[in-house]
């Protein structure tokens, strides 16, 4: 790497000539907000600095995973031993039992859990279980809910998907995009009719129960209870996507807020630690269908691998009563100063918060789904994004996703976060 100009700009026209839009992962391309990707040297707690040095307070927190802030010293050091005893065997470990335990403690709707590598692995097997448990082909999703870069799934999809601006895909087969059928959030009368039209042959609804990948759109009141009595009825399964809700917005997920009992949920950032762990979780049942206790195959060479389940299990043992309670007066503390500097500024714009989880919608009402957030005015938020990243505060770039606050955050850094907030509103405003 020493052979690598420690510019971001040169850093991105080189990767861009050996790397798909020179990123591995398409939303971290600012192509919503324009300019240069930061090309991050390294991090530390609450904040990350790029090749160039410049220093940020980070809340992207890679998009979910870094709840305890980087590097945590206690997690770095169950990494180190974990490697110091080889890094992957491709056979059972106990660690593996120790973090399957700690899911199952802390969300007691699982019974089993299968550990994977990322997310869209976990939402995959999800809706293979699913299928193969009912017999059926079809499944809803929700316009704008991202379930990872699986073909069934890259229909109105939510995050990089509709900031690039193609929700759905090309290079989806167009058997797959037919069974894959798409409700509005918080509509349950969308949900209704899809059953209605096909009877008998939706295996699954799947939905992240707290939008995250639309920016942050909450549940109205009764929705998720009343998809629970659909699916009931239709014989359809439940899947809950706490990929990034998981053991953020509380310890046991949406599903513990909001008091509503998926089939399935799957999971990931959190429970790897900042490592690639993804898992999908349930009864008996229905996990036990899995290979090799069952027919349905799912695989994988470096799932529950000992390094990632050390983060993870380290991570998930952190976080406690009090890691909670700071991160729930952390969002509280950077909710109010926001709201304040919106009113001061006569801002009409839309602040969303569930915990550690928020976003700021440039809309002039709330916000209920993606239709919603499509109406958002990107270009003002591109301009208040950069005007946040040039006096150091690092948000996600785009306009559908969630920026994420950790344990590590201070109330100093969220105090100076809305001063620069304010600066930020007050200049976009003006252009
Ligand atoms: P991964 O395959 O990226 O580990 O997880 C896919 C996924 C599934 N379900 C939900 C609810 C998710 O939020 C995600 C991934 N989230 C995005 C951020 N919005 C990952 C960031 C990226 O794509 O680079």
């Amino acid at each position: 790497m020493s052979d690598l100009p420690q510019d971001n700009a040169e850093l991105h026209q080189i990767a861009r000539k050996v790397m798909p839009g020179g990123v591995n992962s398409p939303v971290r391309a600012f192509g919503a907000v324009g300019g240069t990707p930061r090309f991050i040297a390294r991090a530390q707690g609450v904040r990350v600095w790029d090749v160039e040095g410049r220093e940020y307070i980070d809340y992207v927190g890679s998009w979910g995973p870094c709840i305890l802030g980087h590097a945590h010293p206690q997690v770095v050091e169950a990494i180190q031993a974990a490697a110091a005893r080889g890094s992957t065997f491709g056979a059972p470990t106990a660690a593996e039992i120790a973090l399957a335990r700690r899911i199952i403690e802390l969300m007691p709707n699982l019974e089993m859990v299968r550990l994977v590598s990322s997310g869209t692995e976990a939402t995959m097997t999800a809706v293979r279980l699913a299928r193969a448990a009912t017999g059926r082909d079809r499944i809803i999703k929700f316009a704008g809910c991202y379930h990872g870069h699986a073909d069934s799934f890259l229909v109105k999809a939510g995050s990089g998907a509709a900031t690039g601006g193609h929700p759905t895909s090309p290079g989806i087969p167009r058997s797959t995009v037919n069974t894959t059928l798409v409700a509005q959030f918080n509509d349950i009368a969308s949900v209704t009719q899809l059953l209605g039209m096909f009877p008998g042959s939706v295996a699954a609804v799947i939905i992240e129960p707290i939008v995250g990948n639309s920016g942050v759109i909450l549940p109205s009141s009764g929705f998720l209870q009343d998809l629970r009595r659909l699916c009931d009825k239709a014989g359809t399964l439940l899947i809950f996507d706490e990929v990034m809700t998981g053991f953020r917005v509380a310890p046991g997920g949406a599903q513990q807020l909001y008091n509503v009992r998926p089939d399935l949920t799957t999971l990931g950032k959190i429970i790897g630690g900042g490592l690639p762990v993804g898992a999908v979780g349930g009864p008996k049942a229905l996990m036990e269908q899995l290979a090799p206790a069952g027919p349905v195959y799912q695989a994988g060479t470096l799932s529950g691998n000992p390094i990632a389940t050390a983060a993870g299990l380290a991570t998930l043992n952190l976080l406690n009563d009090e890691a909670y309670a700071k991160l729930e007066a952390c969002g509280a503390q950077l909710e109010a100063g926001v709201r304040e500097n919106l009113s001061k500024l006569s801002l009409p714009y839309q602040f969303v918060r569930v915990g550690s989880m928020a976003c700021l919608f440039f809309a002039d009402r709330p916000v209920h789904d993606f239709a919603d957030v499509q109406r958002c005015d990107q270009q003002a938020f591109a301009r208040y994004f950069h005007g946040m990243l040039e006096q150091g505060i690092y948000l996600p770039p785009s306009q559908f996703e969630a920026f994420f606050l950790s344990t590590a955050h201070t109330e100093a850094d969220i105090e100076r976060t809305i001063q620069i907030n304010y600066d930020a509103l007050q200049k976009q405003r003006m252009q």
